[in-house]
């Protein structure tokens, strides 16, 4: 039994799930972690509290797995909170996989769920001093009014919640939940509601979900790419150190560029590999809770840049 989410607001975000992983529920788990990462105002880069794109307008991504027949996802909703909930609904009631912008809210309504505001106060203000200085973001400077460990600060606008559980009952269950990079071009959409990319689950094998540039991810559909490798005979952590590997030698690498993997496999072996330090996993299982460094980071030297960078 064992749950992993991504970067180290996810202990608290595992603390919520824990009580559905021990019932043997393991999408209600993961759909809870990201539910809480969702309504916390802290955390930039999922839901209430998530920067907006270059409009001013915030637009939250998600998806839920189980196995490739039982998926569903949400990208560019802009009235609901919990795109992992209505990716869930995409999944359980309708033939479809992935539903998009203004008809994913249409949908969520028709399903009862709630409208709400997205934009908290504090990515308000940050954004009207995104433009007022001209599209610099300093990540390290808003870090350093965080909680986070000084290294992590660095990408606190990376705060994308991947998160994979292996119930009591042995079942594997993933979701992602995302407002994607801040200050996107209206529109867009990373890796994380697409399945395969910024999550992937296959049952008898394992799950591997990601987290950072968006782009990266996709170009090499990385969450599949890592269970595919475990399918093949790779150990959980040869998978993500492939996949980030394979992210280090596919791009131009710029110095806001992150990319992680995280990789759980059917019998509970958890791994992770950053492409970059400054990132941690967090875990609960019976051991307790517990923020975890990562196992293979590509490009361990610091990056010359604080971290600001211009779009
Ligand atoms: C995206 N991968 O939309 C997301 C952003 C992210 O940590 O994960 N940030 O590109």
């Amino acid at each position: 039994m064992r749950i992993v989410s991504t970067w180290s607001f996810g202990l608290a975000a595992n603390e919520a799930a824990w009580p559905h992983l021990v019932a043997g529920k393991a999408l209600d788990a993961v759909e809870a972690a990201c539910i809480y990462a969702e309504m916390a105002p802290d955390i930039d880069s999922v839901g209430f509290g998530g920067l907006p794109d270059s409009s001013g307008r915030v637009s939250l991504d998600g998806c839920v797995m189980l196995s490739p027949s039982c998926c569903g996802g949400v990208a560019g909703v802009r009235t609901h909170l919990h795109p992992v909930s209505v990716a869930r609904r995409v999944m359980e009631r309708t033939p479809h996989l992935l539903l998009v912008g203004q008809d994913a809210d249409d949908f969520a309504d028709r399903e009862g769920f709630a409208r709400a505001e997205l934009l908290a106060p504090g990515a308000r203000e940050a954004f009207e001093r995104w433009r007022v200085e001209g599209g610099v973001i300093d990540q390290s400077r808003d870090g350093a009014s965080r909680s986070l460990p000084a290294d992590e600060a660095r990408w606190r606008h990376h705060d994308t919640i991947g998160c994979l559980a292996l119930d009591a009952r042995g079942t594997l269950a993933g979701a992602c939940s995302t407002s994607g990079t801040p200050y996107k071009i209206p529109g867009r959409v990373g890796d994380s509601p697409i399945i395969g990319q910024g999550l992937y689950v296959e049952p008898a094998v394992g799950a591997a979900t990601a987290t950072g540039t968006g782009e990266l991810i996709a170009g090499i559909c990385g969450a599949f790419l890592v269970v595919e490798s475990m399918r093949r005979g790779a150990t959980p952590l040869e998978a993500v150190r492939d996949a980030v590997l394979r992210v280090a030698a596919s791009y131009r690498l710029e110095p806001q560029h992150q990319a992680v993997f995280l990789a759980l496999s059917k019998d509970g072996t958890f791994a992770h590999a950053a492409l970059r330090p400054g990132y941690r996993t967090s875990v609960m299982d019976l051991a307790g809770p517990r923020a975890v460094e990562a196992d293979f980071i590509a490009l361990p030297e610091a990056p010359t840049e604080s971290g600001a960078h211009a779009r």
